[in-house]
């Protein structure tokens, strides 16, 4: 028979169907049994009465366990009395597809790490599905909104034959003979793409980053949003790129799945209002040290504690959850960050918080030739032909237009959106130092 998911019984009732899923409780007494079925749009209870001897149906759910996959076949009936949804079906046929082995590895109070080893389980939680659902939403406002702006959409390169950005948080593989490197950014493959006269780049794709980190917002392998504009005068182009399109992401997300969100997470999803606050570091800092962070003054970076204690600050001040910050010292930031004309301590850079998160990294580019490899040389690299650099500072070398672009982690937005205490909870199966599996 044609399935026909939970969330649409209602209007089933007085039918006959068949429902599909997962057996999530069992409640059998000798006189009726009550089976809860559940698939990705609800949970039913389907109530067999015991029919005495000869009752196959009966012998066959005493048989049940839960998380049983199972096709149920009966009458949808109306009934005020059943708590979950006012209907119940009585069973007509069940056929048992896969039988759960009895003693499910993980419940309700299992540690993590336990949870990742069986995360195909940990996900059969509406709770935690929902955080994919919420994602599909997210990739298809950001594609929307990206289509919208004249992006071309690409697929970069992750496999190297030189260490990208810096050499520090790469992974090296086997290649044949020599040695490969897995990208830690399309930062050099998008602006070459800029010199190829693609004016508008976007890329959702893999990032891979050798960090020895274990927060609960770093992944070893997470996925990246990439945009870079061709022709922008500034990272403030770049920041109006992207706060619309998180209004736009934000919008559909509320649309779509803010009941849940909230029910589930307890967490509102609040549309944010344009422009987002704006703050330049030098701001940042005098209002961070005004509220007691960096008492000796030393800092030149936000951490992760400044960056809470600013976002909480800027919330109580306006209201709004997102803030950008705007010119980072030049000796806190990548060396293809333009430098500000008369200002070369400072670059016309911007981070992105949303919730006491860093979620972006953006900048306007250095485009010019000459700046560019003065500042790659100043922060120790080798900016010869043969090394690291060669390709990527031949893109510079051909009339290469301004532009500039960010990337913005989709876990951390993900976490940030639904409220979720972990990267590990935002990703289908989260990579980390000590986790390659499952
Ligand atoms: P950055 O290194 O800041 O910038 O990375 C961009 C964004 O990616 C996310 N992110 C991470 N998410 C999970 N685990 C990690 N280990 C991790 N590291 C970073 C964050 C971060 O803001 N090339 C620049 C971007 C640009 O300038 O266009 C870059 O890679 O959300």
């Amino acid at each position: 028979m044609v399935r026909v998911l939970v969330g649409e019984l209602a209007s089933a009732v007085g039918g006959t169907v068949t429902v599909k899923g997962w057996v999530e409780t069992l409640r059998l007494q000798s006189k009726v049994q009550f089976v809860v079925v559940r698939d990705h749009t609800g949970a039913v209870q389907v109530t067999h009465r015991r029919g005495g001897a000869g009752d196959a149906l009966g012998e066959l759910l005493r048989g049940l366990t839960v998380e049983s996959a199972v096709e149920v076949t009966g009458r949808v009936v109306a009934n005020p009395v059943v708590k979950l949804g006012g209907l119940e079906i009585v069973p007509e046929r069940v056929v048992v597809a896969s039988v759960a082995e009895p003693g499910l590895p993980i419940g309700p109070e299992t540690g993590a790490e336990q949870r990742m080893n069986w995360r195909f389980l940990d996900l059969r939680r509406p709770a935690r599905r929902l955080v994919f659902e919420v994602q599909t939403t997210v990739e298809r406002a950001m594609r929307e909104v990206a289509a919208e702006q004249g992006c071309t959409e690409l697929h970069t390169p992750k496999l190297m034959g030189t260490a990208s950005e810096s050499g520090a948080e790469v992974f090296e593989v086997g290649y044949f003979d020599r040695t490969a490197y897995l990208a830690q950014s399309p930062q050099f493959y998008k602006q070459m793409a800029i010199a190829a006269g693609i004016d508008r780049v976007f890329e959702v794709g893999p990032v891979f980053r050798a960090e020895p980190s274990f927060t609960s917002r770093h992944a070893t392998e997470f996925t990246g949003v990439d945009v870079e504009l061709a022709w922008t005068d500034g990272a403030e182009e770049v920041m109006a790129f992207e706060e619309a399109m998180l209004r736009r992401v934000l919008e559909r997300v509320a649309e779509r799945h803010g009941a849940e969100i909230e029910r589930h997470w307890g967490t509102p999803v609040v549309v944010p209002e344009l422009p987002f606050p704006r703050l330049t570091m030098a701001e940042a800092m005098q209002k961070l040290r005004a509220a007691g962070w960096d008492a000796e003054g030393v800092r030149e970076d936000l951490d992760p504690e400044g960056e809470r204690l600013l976002s909480a600050l800027v919330a109580e001040e306006t209201g709004h959850e997102f803030v950008f910050v705007t010119r980072f010292p030049a000796s806190v930031r990548p060396f293809y960050h333009r430098r500000p004309d008369g200002e070369p301590g400072l670059t016309d850079s911007f981070d992105l918080l949303w919730k006491g998160i860093e979620i972006t990294t953006g900048a306007q580019r250095e485009h010019r030739y000459d700046r560019l490899v003065a500042q790659a040389a100043e922060q120790g690299m080798d900016t010869g032909p043969e090394g690291p650099l060669g390709r990527y500072l031949d893109c510079f070398r051909y009339g290469m237009p301004p532009h500039g672009g960010f990337g913005l982690g989709l876990g951390r937005v993900l976490m940030q959106a639904l409220g979720l205490p972990s990267i590990r909870d935002a990703v289908f199966l989260f990579r980390g130092p000590n986790r390659l599996e499952p």
